[in-house]
């Protein structure tokens, strides 16, 4: 099996700006009300970024599955720029499976799509299961199919393939598929966020796959720099990482997207746009 790379002078960035799991708490500069995701994908459109990974959060904070909320975020983003928005039906530790499929109903471009049931093993929800079984993934991908939402496939160790080869063997999925390898979440059953383990993945990507390398914490540079190294997109954001660097809380989700382009610029590799990006990824134009 072997994975399509990227042009070699393109990398695709997404920034996953609040995620379901950290809070204002660990960092006041997390967005998570509508307007101020809205202005972070801005932000990080203007460095660079091309898609947006969109968690919703209620007034309080928490995680909400409310389609008004995320229709309110794809409304912000779009009144600014042309940023690929991608919904997460990852959710959040509170959200039912209905409330984490209710998303689709904003119409997002992309959805994430979960390959598999984890355990998860830090913070108030530490020892509840993150489910995501095959009937679970099934009726995702076939919502995502029938409103035409391009799923991204998240990958948490390399059991998870079986799963995505029954999604393609069942025609739910298109190629070319758009795959992230995630190394270091704080999942019982994710792998470390380890270059091993990185390139452990990729032999085992199906024939027609692109791939996103999404590493946690500290690892988010080093790990996603060895992934658009290897022909792969980046994805970047406070969602899978708080800090800039050991002790220094990050400013933004832009200042983490900035430096990523920084480096990527040095290595000859320009960031795609968001319209480059719908190509490469087989996402139809926006309507003008
Ligand atoms: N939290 C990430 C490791 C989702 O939102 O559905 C994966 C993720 C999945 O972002
Ligand atoms: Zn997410």
């Amino acid at each position: 099996m072997s994975y399509i790379k990227l042009p070699e002078d393109k990398v695709i960035i997404e920034a996953a700006l609040s995620g379901a799991l950290v809070f204002k708490s660990m960092n006041p500069n997390l967005p998570e009300q509508p307007d101020e995701i809205a202005q972070a994908a801005y932000d990080c459109y203007n460095e660079g970024a091309a898609i947006a990974h969109i968690h919703a959060r209620d007034a309080e904070g928490q995680t909400t599955g409310d389609v008004e909320v995320f229709r309110k975020i794809h409304q912000g983003i779009r009144a600014k720029c042309n940023l690929i928005i991608q919904d997460s039906t990852g959710g959040g530790p509170n959200l039912t499976m209905e409330d984490r499929l209710a998303c689709l109903d904003a119409d997002p471009e992309m959805a994430s799509l979960n390959m598999g049931s984890m355990m998860r093993t830090v913070g108030a929800y530490a020892g509840t299961v993150f489910q995501c079984l095959r009937s679970d993934i099934e009726a995702f991908v076939t919502r995502m199919k029938e409103k035409g939402v391009k799923p991204e496939i998240e990958i948490y160790n390399t059991g998870m393939f079986r799963e995505m080869h029954n999604i393609i063997n069942k025609g739910l999925v298109e190629e070319p598929y758009w795959v992230d390898l995630i190394v270091g979440m704080a999942y019982q059953g994710c792998v470390d966020a380890t270059p091993e383990y990185l390139m452990g993945y990729l032999p085992f990507l199906p024939d027609g796959s692109l791939f996103n390398t999404l590493a946690i914490g500290k690892a988010q540079t080093p790990l996603v720099t060895m992934g658009m190294i290897l022909g792969g997109g980046i994805r970047v954001g406070m969602e899978d990482n708080l800090y800039y660097r050991k002790g220094e809380p990050c400013t933004s989700n832009a200042q983490l997207v900035a430096r990523i382009v920084r480096i990527a610029r040095e290595i000859g590799k320009e960031p795609a746009t968001p319209d480059e990006a719908r190509q490469i990824l087989g996402i139809k134009p926006l309507k003008k």
